[in-house]
């Protein structure tokens, strides 16, 4: 079954939000139309407690410092997406009656999670790959925000789960802290086996 999933399209992540993604916005009508194209439509939610250590405010520093947080490299973010708030919810003007399971991560103050599969230590797994083998899914389409984070670590790790990947490019954008984030992400996923593709390839047939 080929399966569509919209990772972290949250207000927080729109270019008016918490942790914003320059352009964020303009993938919403584009994943709209791509949702008509999939039989099955699932997302992930960035979803923290609002003491979550990520949060460079936790540690008294400012966000896009870097930490080592119980031994692994954290970038410290704003607060955002904080469980129940509005800047959580998924965004305003995405079409939202077709997904069939949203998975929420970040719930564990101590660790982060990028990936929709598992946290950023590999530890805990949000059910989202066990769920995909259950529907039988063969190609999972990936589109989101942001593109050097979440959609990378979420496409890098579906492929690690032996599933035929691809990333719908013009469907993401990144944060881009360095201008070339989002470059290096794409290229780390292509040599990672993950297809890159636009929407017009998919709109079109
Ligand atoms: C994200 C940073 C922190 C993302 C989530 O969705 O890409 N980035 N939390
Ligand atoms: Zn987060």
């Amino acid at each position: 079954m080929k399966t569509l999933l919209m990772v972290d399209i949250q207000n927080d992540f729109l270019p008016t939000g918490a942790l914003p993604v320059p352009e964020g916005d303009q993938i919403i009508p584009l994943v709209n139309q791509l949702q008509k194209k999939f039989e099955l439509i699932v997302a992930t939610q960035d979803w923290h407690p609002k003491n979550h250590e990520s949060f460079a405010v936790f540690h008294g520093r400012e966000p896009g410092e870097i930490i080592t947080l119980h031994g692994i490299e954290q970038v410290l973010w704003p607060v955002h997406c904080v469980q129940k708030s509005f800047g959580a919810q998924l965004a305003v003007g995405l079409e939202t009656n077709s997904i069939e399971r949203v998975f929420q991560k970040g719930i564990n103050p101590e660790v982060d999670s990028y990936s929709g599969f598992f946290d950023n230590e590999h530890q805990n797994d949000t059910g989202l790959a066990s769920y995909l083998v259950e529907k039988g899914v063969s190609e999972l389409f990936i589109v989101g925000l942001a593109l050097d984070y979440c959609v990378k670590f979420t496409a890098l790790d579906a492929r690690q789960c032996g599933l035929n990947t691809s990333l719908i490019v013009d469907g993401t954008r990144g944060v881009n802290i360095d201008a070339s984030d989002s470059v290096k992400a794409v290229k780390e996923m292509s040599e990672a086996g993950v297809n890159i593709v636009q929407s017009l390839d998919l709109l079109t047939v």
